[in-house]
């Protein structure tokens, strides 16, 4: 399996994550942003949005991070999506459309202003980066009592669901926004849980703490 793209990348190492907690064979095959590459032929031929991650396996050939983390887990370590499982699998996806739609969603437009914009010589917007940070809180508030209730997001056993909140989540402790999850005791310790994997400390080790 490769996966193209550089470890600076939330959506890149989201595959990673899955890719080391799956136990796959992978191999990372960088990608240049600086000379463009993502914006070449072959890379377009890779992805036709010329972005990154992209994916191979044989003749398959996939983007976006978060199907590409679905076939990875389909593949090598199925239990992560409780397929078996009609009202378990169902609950994983709900928390996996959360993590897309509501976390991520809030935490992307943070992560730009307060790493990617400065790495390229711009400013951090304070507004942008505060209605965010407050509708982060919002979600974590939701977060905090299922998680009261259950040791990880869609029951009482790890899902591909947490694994994907672990990239950005990730990044956001390299903002001066680390301490957003002290208010939230139960979310702390599910965090503090998935930290302990050795799938997440070898991604934490990999990325750098930018876009
Ligand atoms: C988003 C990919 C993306 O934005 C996914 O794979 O989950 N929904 C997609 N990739 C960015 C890298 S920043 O993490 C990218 O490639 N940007 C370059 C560009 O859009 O030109």
């Amino acid at each position: 399996m490769k996966l193209y793209g550089a470890t600076v990348s939330w959506n890149v190492t989201r595959c990673v994550v899955a890719l080391e907690e799956a136990g796959a064979e992978y191999q990372i095959v960088p990608i240049d942003f600086a000379t463009a590459e993502h914006k070449s032929p072959d890379h377009l031929a890779r992805n036709p949005f010329g972005q990154v991650p992209a994916f191979q396996d044989g003749d398959l050939h996939l983007w976006e991070s978060r199907a590409i983390c679905m076939y990875v887990a389909r593949k090598h370590k199925p239990d992560l999506l409780r397929e078996g499982n009609l009202k378990e699998s169902a609950m994983v996806d709900v928390w996996l459309e959360v993590e897309a739609n509501q976390y991520t969603a809030a935490l992307n437009p943070i992560l730009y202003q307060c790493l990617v914009s400065p790495m390229f010589g711009g400013t951090t917007d304070q507004k942008v980066v505060e209605e965010n940070l407050e509708k982060l809180k919002k979600v974590l508030e939701v977060y905090e009592a299922r998680l009261a209730k259950h040791k990880y997001l869609a029951g009482d056993f790890l899902s591909l669901a947490d694994l994907n909140h672990v990239s950005v989540t990730l990044c956001l402790l390299a903002t001066p926004h680390a301490s957003l999850f002290d208010p939230y005791p139960h979310v702390k310790a599910w965090w503090d849980g998935l930290m302990a994997r050795p799938s997440v400390q070898k991604v934490a080790a990999l990325m750098k703490p930018s876009a």
